[in-house]
């Protein structure tokens, strides 16, 4: 299974099935979103199997336009595959425009309530104009509940990142806030991105019930081959703090009660890259 990608020629977000042995196509699973005003494409898809464990049963994938598909493939029959949105990820809080979904979608099941879970961050990295994109709460990260309906953001808790300017051991650091459930009867936890160009363009991954993922930050000029970034982690159902996650001081602990002059809520590490190489900068 594939997500059809950028620049088709009817713009729609679809998933390609195919034979893996002959590369004959099963089926095309058109969602119907894009247009030529609204170009699309899907992404790469994340598949779960059934009960009998080596049958697909659904696949889940993100798009340009911020939606975030469930395709129902129990049927044996693929002609009567299907496909439904759970959300629309969007600028400010779902009143802006569309944060793309370039990277893969992250599967898990919640440990407490055995409900599927839905973890993607939003950006995109693939045009010049893209570098430049520096508006705040542009994008942001996402861990909803699969309820097999869709989603709005009235269902999900805002998180945010707080104590945003802080440094340890030599890296700039900041925080997610402390530790808390969610709200009764939320399905989940979106966090916005600051200011400044961050940009989620990974899939995440899930370590225990760590949701860890790296941000990206892009410099203005296209050819320089710098930027920075964040290692985030946040507790996956939750979208709070973890706890103790990453050893910033070298110390072989992580428990690192005390970072960037706040205790123990340190849930993002600034990270630069430092490739040698040429570039307008001469770094
Ligand atoms: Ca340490």
């Amino acid at each position: 299974m594939v997500g059809n990608g950028v620049n088709s020629t009817n713009n729609k977000a679809v998933l390609l099935v195919v034979n893996a042995q002959t590369g004959a196509v099963i089926r095309e699973i058109d969602t119907g979103a894009g247009s030529a005003s609204q170009p699309n494409g899907l992404f790469a898809p994340t598949a779960i199997l059934g009960a009998d464990g080596k049958s697909i049963a659904y696949a889940y994938a993100g798009d340009l336009l911020g939606n975030v598909w469930k395709f129902d493939m129990t049927a044996t029959n693929p002609a009567s595959w299907t496909v439904k949105r759970l959300f629309q990820a969007k600028s400010a809080d779902g009143t802006g425009a569309p944060q793309p979904i370039t990277g893969g979608v992250t599967i898990a099941t919640n440990p407490v309530t055995y409900q599927r879970w839905v973890f993607f961050g939003t950006g995109r990295f693939m045009t010049v104009s893209d570098t430049n994109d520096k508006a705040p709460l542009m994008q942001g990260l996402y861990g909803f509940e699969d309820t097999d309906a869709q989603l709005q953001y009235s269902d999900l808790v805002k998180r945010t990142i707080i104590n945003t300017g802080a440094s340890q051991s030599g890296y700039p650091v900041r925080t997610f806030e402390p530790k808390a459930d969610l709200n009764p009867g939320a399905k989940g936890w979106y966090v916005s991105l600051p200011a400044g160009g961050e940009r989620i363009i990974q899939d995440a991954q899930l370590v225990a019930n760590a949701l860890v993922t790296a941000s990206m930050i892009p410099e203005t000029n296209i050819c320089d081959a710098t930027g920075s970034g964040y290692i985030n982690a946040v507790d996956a159902f939750t979208g709070t703090s973890l706890g103790t996650l990453f050893d910033l001081n070298n110390d072989g602990s992580t428990a690192d009660n005390n970072v960037g002059g706040v205790a123990r809520w340190l849930r993002g590490c600034r990270w630069a890259c430092r490739r040698c190489r040429s570039s307008s900068t001469g770094r």
